[in-house]
């Protein structure tokens, strides 16, 4: 057995401040960063998207943020822009520890496809490589922390469980957007993929 932290998406846009503001997104981090001593590996991703992102309300004429989209891979939430390549709101926040990373990996980087997890992008079979790296280092046990809870944290712990690794979430280290009952949703979804929810 070797296990993996990975920290999803601790960026200046998902923090208070940011385009896309998680409630309390900044407030995780001190863990997240005390965690890193106890993995051997540590995987940091990274939302990376284009100006013209297809996810960005203000890229569709006449739509607003939070409403849906159907997209050829299924319905699409559209978010205000956010994590646009090269900003300072898609930069990591200032507190968390980058250096212990072994790998960061970006997601969402095409403009026609959405990615909130960290192995697959919305179309559910597009890979990230994520899952190679983590094999041929010979992971089997992934803990999950970051933002947001209901969205790139449950997308990227449901997919690592399909992929057979043994997963957990530590709720406690993460935050949510919870838009319509997305929380539950998620929780549930992840619950019934075999993901362990810790505090
Ligand atoms: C995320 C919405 C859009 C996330 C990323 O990191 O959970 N949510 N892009
Ligand atoms: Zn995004």
């Amino acid at each position: 057995m070797s296990k993996a932290l990975i920290v999803i998406d601790i960026q200046n846009d998902f923090c208070p401040g940011g385009a896309l503001a998680v409630a309390g997104g900044d407030a995780i981090i001190p863990r997240v960063n005390a965690l890193m001593d106890d993995f051997p590996v540590r995987v940091l991703t990274q939302d990376w998207h284009p100006a013209d992102h297809s996810s960005f309300a203000a890229n569709h004429p006449g739509a607003a943020p939070f409403g849906l989209i159907d997209m050829p891979y299924g319905p699409q939430v559209l978010w205000p822009v956010h994590c646009v390549q090269g900003t300072d709101g898609a930069a990591f926040h200032a507190a968390l520890k980058t250096d212990p990373a072994d790998l960061v990996i970006r997601k969402g980087f095409r403009a026609a496809i959405d990615s909130y997890s960290a192995f697959f992008e919305n179309d559910h079979e597009t890979p990230t490589g994520l899952e190679g790296y983590l094999r041929t280092r010979g992971v089997t046990d992934l803990t999950l922390v970051g933002l947001a809870t209901d969205f790139c944290v449950a997308y990227s712990a449901i997919d690592a469980a399909k992929l057979g690794f043994t997963v957990t979430v530590l709720e406690g280290a993460c935050r949510a957007i919870d838009l319509d009952g997305s929380l539950d949703k998620a929780r549930a979804d992840m619950r019934a993929a075999g993901v362990r929810l810790e505090a």
